[in-house]
């Protein structure tokens, strides 16, 4: 980090209610979105404290304050639900750090947002699956989270990111892009277009399904990936789900399809070996054991039929959105290379191939574990 941003974290971080003194402050995770800081703290003879300190990005959550009314909500209400079950709370969900004027953000001179969550020590995010039970752990966790939060009153929730699942509006979008062609790279991408357009009439499938009400409308993460899950570095449970920014009025297959899509391929999200993606069975297979565990029995018979197709679908979208981002010359998901977004879409494409392949395999699995 330079100087200068050095100086700015420790401007921002003397505004939160955080004790002792400030020793280090480094860039921290691998988020596409936000802009995040571990922030290390002694406290007299205490030790170290570390905690989490985001600057949210106002261009991809144009409404922060709804936004942070979300996740104190949220976090407030797991956090009461863990500690009756007797879980700890500190470690189980995360823990918004109020400022000094007692908000759950702090906004700097440029008009920018910023919060602080508690940091959960000996735990990590993982980028791909390393070991098979871990992946087990997520889908548990995901299962477990959207469980928790069935009796939560969603008519509080704010919609952060209005149509953010909504695969026909990201269509209608991608296509737009297409035509304005902003960044001049259309041309390059013909076969990836037309990989999209060709499976056009997909795009609606759950949508017209919730316009139909045919489908339980639940509050879902919406970007379970699994390096928005901390896994416990001793006890391998997943402990933790962080990045609340999407947790919305959801679909169940949303949340499933979106962990499948990232940890079930064999190549990272970005890879530009396409050899090395592919959907695989036995990561789908252990997902699913764990999502439906999770989810404790309230996923219904139509729910757990359309998991494959939450998995399709949402691969499928994000494929389109990093496309549409390639095509608008990378202004909403952090690129670190010229082809970046092109690479991600790539691979999701790839893993979409794959799952039509594989179709009434991973419905056979999924059918396994809803007897
Ligand atoms: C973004 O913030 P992060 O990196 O967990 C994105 C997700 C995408 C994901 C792709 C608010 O998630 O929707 O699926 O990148 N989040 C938002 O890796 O757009
Ligand atoms: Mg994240």
């Amino acid at each position: 980090m330079t100087q200068e941003k050095m100086k700015k974290i420790y401007d921002i971080a003397s505004n939160f209610q955080f004790e002792g003194n400030l020793m280090f402050a480094e860039p921290w995770g691998n988020g596409h979105i936000n802009d995040t800081y571990l922030l290390t703290y002694e406290i007299g003879k205490m030790g170290y404290i570390r905690v989490i300190l985001q600057k949210m990005n106002k261009k991809v959550f144009p409404r922060p304050v709804e936004l942070m009314e979300n996740i104190v909500n949220i976090t407030v209400f797991l956090h009461k639900k863990i500690e009756e079950r007797g879980g700890n709370p500190y470690r189980e969900t995360l823990n918004v750090i109020p400022t000094k004027d007692r908000m759950p953000y702090y906004v700097d001179a440029e008009g920018e947002y910023w919060r602080s969550f508690v940091y959960i020590t000996d735990a990590t995010c993982y980028e791909v699956v390393e070991h098979a039970e871990d992946f087990y752990q997520s889908g548990l966790a995901f299962g477990h989270f959207q469980c928790l939060l069935a009796d939560f009153p969603a008519e509080k929730l704010h919609e952060t990111i209005e149509n953010f699942h909504n695969t026909k509006v990201r269509m209608e979008t991608f296509k737009k892009a297409v035509e304005e062609d902003l960044a001049g790279r259309a041309c390059k991408v013909e076969k990836e277009i037309q990989f999209v357009l060709d499976r056009e009439h997909e795009a609606g499938f759950f949508t017209d399904l919730i316009e139909k009400n045919e489908l339980p409308i639940r509050v879902t993460h919406n970007d379970t990936k699994l390096n928005n899950i901390m896994i416990d570095n001793d006890s391998r449970q997943g402990i933790c789900v962080i990045d609340l920014d999407t947790t919305m009025p959801g679909l169940a297959m949303y949340d499933f399809g979106d962990s499948i899509r990232f940890g079930a391929s064999t190549g990272e999200e970005d890879e530009k070996d396409l050899n090395k993606v592919s959907c695989s069975m036995e990561l789908f297979e252990v997902y699913t054991k764990g999502f439906i565990e999770g989810c404790e029995g309230k996923l219904t018979r139509r729910e757990l039929e359309l998991l494959p197709m939450g998995a399709k679908i949402m691969t499928y979208e994000c494929g389109m959105r990093f496309l549409t981002d390639y095509l608008q010359n990378d202004v909403y998901f952090k690129t670190s290379r010229e082809e970046h977004n092109l690479d991600r879409a790539r691979t999701q494409f790839k893993l979409v191939y794959d799952m039509e392949q594989k179709w009434k395999q991973m419905h056979d699995i999924v059918k396994k574990y809803s007897e």
